[in-house]
């Protein structure tokens, strides 16, 4: 974790393990004086308690205790995913050839020989704790560029990518254990005037703000994304579509409530267009089709005036699409081709 303030970095903690009371004693004192913060165990089972419940940042390791000998203690330390990176350094015999090597094999990161020289001990412990700083460092890395490459950048929302990815899993899920699971399109209504009317920032403003009205609407458990450029997809799993349908409209009330402000202080009002549809459903076998049922709501909201909430298969819904067409209960492709409605507006739609 990086430090943004300026407290002290509290000392590296370091495990001393060791069966014999003197020699715990006489490394906690040396380490203690160089700033080391320590913490003791007198065999194998404590040691790895200590381990697994204080996350040391670094362990002092005697290899030569009875039961539970240094080796086996960090096979089992080393061989804990649940545990972050967590050096090892074995207090050997200075013969010991064996033991050294065995110990490195188990994972342990080091060696310092017995009797130990105190200038050599520290040089070692920097050097671990160094490594174990650059792991970290690593780490965090990491998790910065999986929470970027999820991330919507102007909205901070979820993408479209990992939207789809948590799509999939919720849909199944919610199909292995016979759950509610809807699915919310919203789209901004005419929103192409505001970049033409006020500019590209002032649209992207008002983006940014959807995205919030959206999130503080939705629950703790719903996933809210940015699906394309002003369309969003909200995945509500537990949701009836009747309770789904009752929380778009509270979505779509509270943005045409919202006074977007611009970024020269200017504010202007917008509304958005609503599609929900929900599983389980006769019409709806997959989730791609659940995902079309949405978008085809969405379009009819946008042919029927904006600033609505259609919900799939709803009287409205159906005089909308095309007789006869049932194709949501195929699983074909999300494609025009076979979409049921007409997007183009009205008159050809109707055989
Ligand atoms: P409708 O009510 O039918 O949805 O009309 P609309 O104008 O919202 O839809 P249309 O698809 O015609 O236009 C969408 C506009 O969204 C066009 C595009 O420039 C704008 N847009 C898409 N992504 C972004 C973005 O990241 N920032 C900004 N400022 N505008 C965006
Ligand atoms: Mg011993
Ligand atoms: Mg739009």
């Amino acid at each position: 974790m990086g430090r943004e303030d300026d407290t002290p970095t509290p000392p590296a903690r370091i495990l001393i393990v060791d069966d014999h009371e003197d020699n715990v004693e006489l490394l906690r004192a040396r380490l203690e004086a160089r700033g080391y913060a320590t913490l003791t165990a007198a065999d194998g089972e404590q040691a790895i308690a200590a381990a697994e419940t204080a996350l040391p940042d670094l362990i002092l390791l005697d290899v030569m205790m009875p039961k539970l000998d240094g080796i086996e203690v960090t096979r089992r330390i080393k061989g804990n995913q649940a545990l972050p990176f967590i050096p090892i350094i074995m207090q050997t015999a200075l013969d010991s050839t064996a033991d050294k090597v065995e110990g490195l094999d188990a994972g342990a990161d080091d060696y310092i020989t017995k009797p130990i020289n105190f200038a050599e001990l520290e040089a070692r412990v920097r050097t671990q704790l160094r490594v174990k700083a650059l792991v970290e460092e690593v780490e965090r890395q990491k998790r910065e560029l999986e929470r970027i490459s999820r991330t919507d950048a102007l909205t901070g929302l979820d993408n479209r990518r990992y939207l789809e990815e948590r799509l999939d899993e919720q849909f199944e899920h919610a199909k292995r254990l016979g759950e509610n699971f809807s699915v919310v399109m919203c789209d901004l209504d005419k929103f192409k005037s505001v970049n033409d009317s006020y500019g590209h920032q002032a649209g992207d403003a008002v983006l940014q703000q959807l995205a919030t009205i959206l999130l503080d609407e939705a629950r703790e458990i719903d996933r809210v994304g940015r699906y394309g450029g002003e369309e969003f997809m909200l995945l509500l799993p537990g949701a009836q579509l009747d309770s789904a349908v009752t929380f778009a409209e509270r979505v779509r009330r509270s943005i045409e409530a919202h006074e977007f402000s611009l970024p020269d202080g200017q504010t202007l009002r917008r509304t958005a267009s609503f599609g929900v549809a929900g599983w389980p459903h006769p019409r709806i076998r997959n989730c791609d089709s659940l995902v079309r049922a949405a978008d085809d709501a969405l379009y009819v909201a946008k042919e029927t005036g904006r600033n609505r909430v259609v919900r799939f298969d709803s009287p409205e819904f159906n005089a909308h699409t095309v007789a006869g067409d049932g194709d949501y209960s195929a699983a074909g492709t999300h494609s025009a081709a076979t979409a049921p409605i007409s997007r183009a507006g009205g008159a050809e739609a109707t055989p």
